[in-house]
């Protein structure tokens, strides 16, 4: 099977996007052929600073070395370095409903956050997503639940597309994890947790213990004492279980029995402890490569030269089935 999944160079990762994502990625590559683009297209599509980008781009190919992705057997690269994205992505733009578009969950959000900068890209972000995934002729797509929307449109694209010119794409289906598919926002857990929401919302994988010290006993809590999972009544504590559970690999009803008559800040104490446990290792390989730029470029290098292999053979056959040669 062929898996795909990416991540825009937006910044630093974040523990929501190793449990919705990365985690299964690392499952993935052992037994399957995986892709993992850095989606640096997708990043274009709201503010920000080409400096930043450049250097988060190198960032994010770092991140992926360090949280255990292994080059020989998953291919990494760079989205822009393989043109074949954005031909697909125009391609695709001529079958796919105006109407669809608009319906995005994701669009209408970014519309609000980014009124002054409503680009076309923000509109067609899916089709390009739809693009990275077809291109590959990919199987499974593991993402968090955020995403669950865009793997769905992409299938009706795959559809439209090969009911009006011959079967040329897979139907790839979504591989989205039964915990962990949306962590909260530490400073607020009625929304995802995710980068733009800015530094308090997230924690990164990265980060050192003071800082996850800091984070965690000030994420926000509920009303009560109990340390019970009730996401409806108790978003803050059910979230921060979530995440206690899928990082000690110990269930939430037992976290439940381990916590039933202790407060808050016993509970967040350990947490913070078992998180800087489990996160020094990904910092002190981070650390380890950010020296190593050189070595890191090349990766990604010969990496492009696999998924070029494995885009330029779905083109032709998209090309000719579209009457274009
Ligand atoms: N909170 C989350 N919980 C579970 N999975 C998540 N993912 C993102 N946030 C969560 C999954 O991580 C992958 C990469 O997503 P992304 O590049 O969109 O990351 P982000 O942190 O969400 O990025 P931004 O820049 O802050 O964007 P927005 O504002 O759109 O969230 C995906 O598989 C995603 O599902």
């Amino acid at each position: 099977m062929r898996i795909l999944s990416g991540i825009q160079p937006t910044g630093e990762l974040h523990i929501g996007n190793y449990l919705g994502a990365i985690k299964q990625w690392l499952e993935l590559q052992k037994n399957h052929e995986c892709v993992f683009p850095i989606v640096d297209l997708h990043a274009i599509t709201v503010p920000y600073n080409p400096k930043d980008l450049q250097k988060n781009i190198i960032e994010t190919a770092i991140s992926y070395l360090a949280l255990g992705l292994d080059p020989e057997k998953s291919i990494i690269f760079v989205q822009s370095k393989i043109k074949e994205h954005t031909e697909l992505s125009w391609l695709l733009n001529t079958i796919t409903p105006l109407s669809e578009l608009e319906r995005m969950t994701q669009y209408k959000e970014k519309s609000r956050q980014f009124k002054k900068n409503l680009n076309a890209g923000l509109l067609n972000y899916p089709i390009l997503m739809a693009a990275d995934i077809l291109l590959y002729q990919t199987d499974l797509v593991p993402v968090g639940k955020d995403q669950e929307q865009h793997l769905e449109l992409t299938r009706v694209i795959a559809k439209k597309f090969n009911n009006r010119f011959g079967k040329t794409f897979k139907d790839p289906k979504a591989l989205i994890p039964k915990e962990g598919a949306k962590i909260m926002a530490l400073n607020n857990p009625k929304k995802k947790m995710s980068k733009s929401l800015g530094p308090q919302a997230y924690l990164s994988l990265f980060a050192d213990p003071k800082e996850i010290q800091k984070k965690i006993m000030s994420a926000v809590t509920d009303p009560g004492k109990t340390i019970k999972y009730d996401p409806k009544k108790k978003p803050g504590i059910s979230n921060l279980l979530i995440i206690f559970s899928l990082f000690s690999s110990k269930s939430i009803k037992e976290l439940e029995k381990k916590f039933k008559n202790k407060g808050y800040a016993e509970f967040k104490k350990e947490l913070v402890n078992l998180l800087i446990l489990k996160l020094e290792p990904f910092r002190r390989k981070k650390k380890g490569l950010e020296s190593r730029e050189v070595y890191v470029r090349e990766i990604l290098f010969q990496n492009t030269k696999k998924a070029q292999v494995l885009a330029s053979s779905t083109m032709e056959e998209v090309r000719k089935n579209m009457g274009l040669i």
